[in-house]
């Protein structure tokens, strides 16, 4: 493995990582802003969000370095581009399971997203109780010259999923990875109630909805009596190709 100190000159420059943080910043503000959309035509529509907060990041230098030299994959710009998949970070969360896989389907519509890679540990979680449905997206970037299509990691997951995350990585910080046995043990406890709790919470959020069905802002039959549907078509509309 190549060692920090014999960089490319180039690749120690500040403004080589300057120009990688504004391409990575200018992909993430396009798909925030997508999924501000998905947000606002639910509110819109139902009166309702499934997001409930988002949050995201740029990954520091020293972070996308540890990661590369995890991987064993030399210290060049080229292997950050092509290796590194989480440079812009977006997580997004959710108050109900179900929702998570409302979000990414719209994600997935989009025209102009192409969805290199998912993991769904929502269905699988991993052996250690991780729930979340990461997938990388790829956005074009319209520069000044050229489109350039660049990476951006997304993470959808519940209130109850992000809490026990956030918690089990700090712990896991703090002990850097070597956290004993029985810890791991009591995290995959937390993470099983976790996810009994998710699953109760959506079964009372399912009878809630099939209670409140006929007094929603917007039912099925107000928005076609209404036409408010055609008010989409005075538009040009393009779909996505399958
Ligand atoms: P950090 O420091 O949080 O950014 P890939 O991206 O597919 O090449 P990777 O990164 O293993 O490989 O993908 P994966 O499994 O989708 O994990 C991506 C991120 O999810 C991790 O980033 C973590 O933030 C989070 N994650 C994955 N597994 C766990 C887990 O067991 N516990 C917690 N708390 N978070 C997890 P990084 O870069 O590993 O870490």
């Amino acid at each position: 493995m190549e060692d920090k100190q014999e960089l490319p000159i180039k690749f120690r420059e500040p403004l080589y990582w300057d120009k990688l943080r504004f391409l990575y910043e200018t992909a993430m503000e396009e798909v925030l802003t997508k999924i501000n959309v998905i947000h606002k035509e639910n509110i819109f529509l139902h009166k309702h969000s499934a997001i409930e907060h988002i949050t995201y990041r740029i990954k520091s230098s020293k972070s996308i370095l540890r990661k590369l030299e995890h991987q064993n994959h030399g210290l060049t710009l080229d292997n950050v581009v092509k290796y590194i998949h989480d440079i812009a970070g977006i997580r997004v969360i959710c108050s109900f399971s179900n929702e998570i896989f409302d979000i990414a389907a719209a994600l997935q519509r989009q025209r102009d997203i192409r969805v290199l890679k998912i993991k769904d540990y929502v269905t699988a979680p991993k052996p250690n109780g991780y729930m979340s449905y990461h997938m990388i997206l790829e956005i074009p970037v319209q520069l000044l010259e050229r489109i350039i299509y660049v990476k951006v990691e997304v993470q959808i997951r519940t209130i109850a999923m992000d809490f026990w995350a956030s918690l089990e990585h700090k712990i896991y910080y703090k002990y850097e990875g070597c956290a004993p046995d029985h810890l791991a043990r009591e995290l995959k406890e937390c993470a099983d109630i976790t996810q009994f709790l998710d699953r109760k919470m959506l079964a009372i959020n399912e009878e809630f909805q099939e209670f409140k069905k006929d007094v929603v802002f917007y039912s099925e039959e107000t928005y076609q009596h209404l036409s408010l549907e055609k008010i989409d078509d005075i538009f040009v509309s393009d779909e996505k190709e399958e």
